[in-house]
C-alpha cells in the first residue's frame, strides 16, 4: 500500500496546468495547492481551528527545528505531530537538509551526511539521510522529504554535478531507511541548479527510484525569475505525470500562477506569514504595507475584494495601530488575511484550470496585482 496517491483530474487547454487531488492518510487536498508553513509545529500566531476555517488542508513543518526542540522522541510519545499540535489534516515535513544549509555557517558536507553546529547553542551535530528518516518517522508526517543538498546560487557546474550525484545516492539511502511506507509517503527532491543537463540527470535518477511524489528544490535561491521559469519548463516534463510535483519554498502570488502553468501541484513558503509580521499584506491590487502612515485614518478593509474574516471586521487604521504597537492581535490579523489570500488564489487558479482559462486569469491577475507594469 502506498500512503500518498495522486489523481489527475484534467489539464488546462490554455496552459497545460494540472488540476488534481492528492490523497493522504489525513485527508485529501485539491491541487494546485499552497501549504502554510508551521516550522515549529505551529503556523505562527494561527490556531488549527483558524487554519481549518480558511480552508488549509495541509501544512508544512520542519525536521531540523523539531529535532532540536522539543526533540522527536517527545513528539512520538505525544502520539505523533498531528496529536502533539492538534492538527488532524495532512502534514508535510521538510528533511532538514535545507535548514542546515541556510541556518548554519559552520558545516561540512561528507558522503555520510552533514556535520554542523546547533544554531541555538553551538553544539556539534550530525544529520544524514538515515537520521532524517528516523526523525520524520517519529514525527509521523504524511509526506516526508528526502535528505538533499540545496547548493547556494550561483554554483559551478562541477560543484553542482557532484552535489546532484550525492543527492541521488542520499535519496536511495532515504528510501532504504524509511520504515513507515504504509502510512508515510517519501518524496524525492530534484536538484541541479540552473543547469539543464543536471536537472535531467537528477530527474532521471530519482524517477528510477519510484517515489510517490517529486519535488523541485534549489530554485528561488536568488536566481532571476526567468531562470526559475525556464528551469521549471524544462524539468516538469521530465517528471512522472502520475505523481504530485512540489516546488519547494515558492509562494509569491505571481510564482504560484507561473508554477501552476508549468505543471506544479504543490507549493510552500514562509512569505505570507513572514511579511504579515512586519505589517505587509498581499491584496488583489498588490502588496500593501499597512503599517505606513498613509493608512492611519483609512477605515476600509485591507482588501475590499477579500471576503476573509479580517477584511469583514477590521480596518487598515486599526490593524496599523496594533502593529505599530507590537500588539500580537495585529500580527494575527495580517497573518490570517495573507494565508486566506493565497489559499483563495489557489482556489481561483483551480477554477480557471477547470474552465480552460488559466492564461486569461493570469493576464487579469497580473494587471491588477501590478506585475505587468514596466
Ligand atoms: N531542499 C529542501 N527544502 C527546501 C529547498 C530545497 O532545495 C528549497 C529551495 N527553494 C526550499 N526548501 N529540502
Ligand atoms: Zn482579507
Amino acid at each position: 500500500m502506498t500512503a500518498i496517491t495522486y489523481e489527475l483530474i484534467k489539464t488546462c487547454k490554455q496552459t497545460g496546468a494540472r488540476l488534481g487531488k492528492v490523497h493522504t492518510p489525513h485527508g485529501s487536498f485539491d491541487t494546485p495547492m499552497f501549504m502554510p508553513v508551521g516550522t515549529l509545529a505551529t503556523v505562527k500566531t494561527m490556531s488549527p481551528e483558524e487554519l481549518t476555517e480558511m480552508n488549509a488542508k495541509i501544512i508544512l513543518s520542519n525536521t531540523y527545528h523539531l529535532w532540536l526542540r522539543p526533540g522527536e522522541d517527545i513528539i512520538r510519545d505525544a502520539g505523533g505531530l498531528h496529536a502533539f499540535m492538534n492538527w488532524d489534516k495532512a502534514i508535510l515535513t521538510d528533511s532538514g537538509g535545507f535548514q542546515v544549509f541556510s541556518l548554519s555557517d559552520m558545516r561540512e558536507i561528507k558522503e555520510e551526511g552533514v556535520h554542523f553546529r546547533n544554531y541555538l547553542n553551538g553544539e556539534k551535530l550530525f544529520l544524514s539521510p538515515e537520521k532524517s528518516m528516523q526523525i520524520q518517522n517519529a514525527l509521523g508526517s504524511d509526506i516526508m522529504m528526502a535528505f538533499d543538498e540545496c547548493p547556494p546560487y550561483p554554483a559551478t557546474h562541477d560543484y553542482m554535478k557532484a552535489s546532484v550525484e550525492r543527492t541521488s545516492r542520499w535519496a536511495e539511502r532515504c528510501l532504504e531507511a524509511h520504515n513507515r511506507k504504509n502510512d508515510q509517503g517519501l518524496f524525492g527532491i530534484i536538484q541541479g541548479g540552473e543547469f539543464e543537463d543536471l536537472r535531467k540527470q537528477s530527474a532521471e535518477d530519482l524517477a528510477s527510484l519510484d517515489f510517490p511524489g517529486y519535488a523541485i528544490g534549489g530554485l528561488s535561491v536568488g536566481e532571476p525569475k526567468e531562470v526559475m521559469n525556464r528551469m521549471l519548463e524544462y524539468t516538469t516534463p521530465l517528471m512522472p505525470s502520475t505523481k504530485p510535483r512540489y516546488l519547494m519554498g515558492v509562494g509569491s502570488p505571481d510564482s504560484l500562477i507561473d508554477g501552476a502553468i508549468r505543471g506544479i501541484d504543490m507549493f510552500d513558503c514562509v512569505l505570507p506569514t513572514r511579511i504579515a509580521r512586519n505589517g505587509t499584506c498581499m491584496t488583489s491590487a498588490g502588496r500593501l504595507v499597512v503599517r505606513n502612515a498613509a493608512y492611519a485614518r483609512d477605515f476600509g478593509p485591507i482588501d475590499d475584494q477579500c471576503d476573509c474574516y479580517v477584511c469583514q471586521n477590521y480596518t487598515r487604521s486599526y490593524i496599523r495601530h496594533l502593529i505599530k504597537c507590537n500588539e500580537t492581535f495585529g500580527f494575527r490579523l495580517t497573518t490570517y488575511h495573507n494565508l486566506y489570500f493565497l489559499l483563495e488564489l489557489m482556489e481561483k487558479v483551480r477554477k480557471a484550470i477547470r474552465e480552460d482559462r488559466l492564461g486569461d486569469f493570469k493576464e487579469a491577475f497580473f494587471d491588477q496585482y501590478g506585475f505587468n507594469q514596466p
